[in-house]
């Protein structure tokens, strides 16, 4: 309507205003035939300042609207400068370690020398394997240096799976993935490790839990969750806490002490003890639901509740001194 009321005006500046030689390249581009009936409403001869006003905010709205675009522009560019650039710079420091037999191992994200902005980098966490693998790093959240474990983000990776796989991990680093308990378990015996979860819902809200102690153990001990120390605003009991030395169960392993295989029932794969508050491998089902097999954190949003995404990352911790 506003829109209208401009181009109304603007009409009729043309037709009674023109003759008075004012800024002609306005007058062209505002011009608009269709809202010539408006311009009869309005009392003409106090109409030159009132349409001198309109014209100006007129433009001014347009400057401001052009003035963001540009913001808009400027911005993707330099971020997409940014990221081709730390790139280039990272496999130029690549090349010259190679060349110089320099080979340097992190042991984490958190060890990772070129940090060049969230994304995927090849780690060592085991001193007696020569090969390292690929992680997912963020150096954002929470001042930075997590090594990302679990994320769900949409539910095109299929979570439902056994213990081989959860194992081994699967899933695309870059999306949808478990990095595998193996590797859990390889990364936390490297000293002492946080854990920090991400959740968010559909209505636009998240939150955080972060466990200043955690460790997944071997697969002698049935990679055996040890979690402590909870801060943040997902909510501790009915969390995480309750699985505290908690074996991992999957489909085809079933390793808690319930009468019958909590992930079936959860159809997750989890540190299940009878079975938990907490199941954020569980069906990518998005929100209110009418059973327990969803993504959910009970102390947050009930177990009836999917989560719309999760991340799962770890991080080493320096003791004072
Ligand atoms: C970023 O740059 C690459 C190549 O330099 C280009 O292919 C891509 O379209 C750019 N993306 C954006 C969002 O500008
Ligand atoms: C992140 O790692 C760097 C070393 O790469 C270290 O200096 C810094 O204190 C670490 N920050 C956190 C929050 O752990
Ligand atoms: C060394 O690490 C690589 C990458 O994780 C793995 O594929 C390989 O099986 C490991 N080797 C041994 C001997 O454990
Ligand atoms: C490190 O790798 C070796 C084989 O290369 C394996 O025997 C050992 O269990 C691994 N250590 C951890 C903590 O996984
Ligand atoms: C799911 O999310 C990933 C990562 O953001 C994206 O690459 C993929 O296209 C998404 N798939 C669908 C079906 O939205
Ligand atoms: C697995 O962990 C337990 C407890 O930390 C340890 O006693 C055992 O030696 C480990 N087994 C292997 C094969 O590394
Ligand atoms: C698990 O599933 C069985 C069979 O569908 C059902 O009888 C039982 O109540 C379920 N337990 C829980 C905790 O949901
Ligand atoms: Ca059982």
């Amino acid at each position: 309507m506003f829109q209208m009321l401009i181009h109304g005006f603007a009409l009729f500046w043309l037709t009674s205003v023109t003759t008075l030689n004012t800024d002609s390249n306005v007058e062209v581009r505002l011009l608009d035939n269709q809202n010539a009936p408006l311009t009869a409403i309005f009392d003409m001869s106090k109409a030159n300042d009132r349409l001198k006003q309109f014209v100006s905010d007129a433009i001014e709205t347009k400057m401001t609207d052009i003035e963001n675009k540009i913001k808009q522009q400027t911005e993707n560019i330099e971020r997409n400068l940014t990221f081709h650039f730390t790139e280039y710079l990272h496999g130029i420091a690549d090349k010259m370690n190679k060349e110089n037999g320099i080979v340097f191992r992190p042991r984490d994200c958190g060890e990772i020398n070129l940090k060049k902005g969230n994304g995927i980098y090849t780690i060592f966490p085991n001193s007696s394997n020569s090969s390292g693998y690929t992680v997912f790093c963020d150096f954002e959240t929470d001042n930075g240096n997590w090594t990302v474990f679990q994320r769900r983000v949409n539910g095109t990776t299929d979570f439902f799976r056994g213990w081989k796989e959860y194992e081994n991990g699967f899933g695309n680093l870059k999306a949808e993935f478990w990095l595998g308990n193996k590797k859990i378990n390889e990364l936390t015996s490297n000293g002492l490790y946080e854990l920090r979860v991400d959740l968010t819902d559909f209505e636009g809200n998240g939150g955080f839990a972060k466990y200043s102690k955690f460790s997944v153990g071997n697969a002698s001990t049935q990679y055996k969750l040890e979690v402590g120390g909870y801060s943040g605003n997902l909510g501790n009991s009915y969390g995480l806490q309750y699985n505290n030395g908690g074996k991992f169960s999957t489909k085809n392993r079933d390793n808690d002490p319930y009468p019958r295989d909590c992930a079936k029932n959860y159809t997750g794969a989890w540190w299940y003890i009878t079975c938990t508050f907490v199941n954020l491998n569980g069906q990518y089902l998005q929100g209110g639901q009418s059973n327990l097999k969803g993504i959910t954190w009970y102390a947050w949003k009930s177990s009836w509740y999917s989560m719309k995404s999760s991340v799962m990352m770890l991080r080493k911790v320096y003791p004072p001194g």
